[in-house]
């Protein structure tokens, strides 16, 4: 694990601090290259107050001088704006014993089914589940955005770029449009929902608005695709050198997530092997992958765990948010009663950022598979390694 990273921070602390490690010397590195990312990740339709709140912006503590990584860790600093309305309650500092709520404030007992509010009491031995929702809130992500701006930005000196859309949204399906935008961002980023389907975005937009007024929330799918990457990254070798676990590791580390699936994914299983398999063919031009080409791509560009150089696409399923305004039966755990669940401030739906957010971890996993591969303290020197790699294939099958 070459590039590794460690996030720090509540949603209502005082900032969000990320921790990025194994980044090369000499990549150019500029604060507005992962802010652009962050903002990118407050966007959306049916997101809630706080969004309104922020402005993400991060500082280099350590790592960066001149424009350039050091190649020693990145430590970046993303101040909560929100903060300041939330100090007296947020503080490190004991309270005073004889103050009005026993040494707390907006304390939360009323535990949100779905949420991490329940089982994180009961494991960390907390009375006040502000204690778990305060880091399990999906604020975090703010923080893996920061880390996975820098590994894209070392990704594309490689011409190697990670793009997102939303193909689904509560219920509601998003046509694939044909041609396919060769810059998915750029055309995805344009929607409130970041769906490329004009349509199918108009029929989410009323259901939002729909569940906004019933108090509920809405879940979805997004799809990550990667393009330019070279052949041979990961590996077939042992379990948890395998892209595909990786992949699908981190991508359900996102709150919310539920599921992943590769290229085809479990319709897969539904199909015979020649309606699975992509068929292999001779492309001279195409030096990354090794002077060949899949017909198809249903693989979703892995095979055996390691990239094929098709694109990658992953598809990232989210539940509806825990935190609903017409609150679901619980229980107080300070007195055992029946009661209703906390409805604390949130989003409608959070979708459109999680695609932002599992582009961010595509970027963590394959800059860590990418560095394993080809090594290297400094970006020049990777790029010497992978130049050679790459010339050596493209000499090994020829017609
Ligand atoms: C989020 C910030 C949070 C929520 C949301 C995501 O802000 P606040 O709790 O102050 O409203 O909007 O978090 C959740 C949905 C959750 O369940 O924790 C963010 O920055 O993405």
């Amino acid at each position: 694990m070459p590039i590794r990273f460690t996030t720090a921070g509540e949603s209502h602390g005082k900032a969000l601090i990320a921790l990025l490690e194994g980044c090369p010397a000499g990549l150019p590195l500029l604060a507005a290259q992962v802010d652009e990312q962050l903002v990118r990740r407050q966007q959306g339709y049916g997101r809630g107050r706080r969004m309104q709140i922020e402005q993400d912006h991060v500082e280099f503590l350590s790592g960066v001088r001149a424009g350039e990584t050091l190649g020693s860790p990145i430590a970046m600093l993303i101040p909560n704006r929100d903060w300041k309305n939330w100090q007296e309650i947020m503080d490190a500092a004991p309270r005073p014993e004889d103050s009005e709520e026993a040494g707390r404030k907006r304390q939360v007992t009323r535990v949100r089914p779905g949420h991490a509010d329940l089982t994180g009491i009961l494991k960390y031995d907390r009375d006040d589940a502000r204690d778990i929702l305060e880091r399990a809130s999906a604020r975090e992500t703010t923080a893996r955005v920061a880390a996975g701006a820098i590994c894209r930005t070392l990704l594309a000196q490689f011409g190697i770029t990670i793009g997102s859309h939303l193909v689904h949204l509560g219920g509601i399906d998003a046509e694939r449009p044909n041609p396919f935008p060769q810059e998915i961002n750029g055309a995805a980023d344009e929607s409130p929902l970041r769906t490329l389907d004009k349509t199918a975005e108009a029929m989410m937009i009323a259901r939002i608005d729909a569940a906004k007024a019933d108090g509920n929330t809405l879940g979805g799918i997004c799809e990550v695709v990667v393009d330019g990457l070279p052949v041979g990254l990961g590996s077939h070798v042992s379990w948890d050198r395998k892209l595909d676990g990786r992949l699908a590791g981190a991508m359900l580390s996102i709150p919310a997530v539920k599921g992943a699936e590769i290229g085809m994914g479990f319709e897969a299983a539904r199909r015979m092997g020649s309606e699975v398999h992509d068929e292999i063919e001779m492309a001279n031009d195409r030096v990354r992958t090794g002077n060949v080409r899949r017909k198809t791509n249903r693989a979703g560009g892995l095979e055996g765990g390691m990239t094929t150089g098709e694109p990658l696409v992953v598809r990232i399923a989210m539940k509806p948010i825990s935190t609903l305004m017409k609150p679901l039966g619980t229980i107080d755990t300070k007195t055992a009663a029946p009661a209703a669940a906390t409805a604390e401030r949130s989003d409608v739906t959070a979708v459109p950022a999680m695609g932002v957010i599992a582009e961010a971890m595509a970027a963590l996993v394959l800059a860590d598979a990418f560095v394993e591969k080809f090594g290297g303290d400094s970006l020049s020197e990777l790029r010497r390694n992978h130049d050679a790699y790459i010339s050596h294939i493209a000499t090994r099958i020829s017609s």
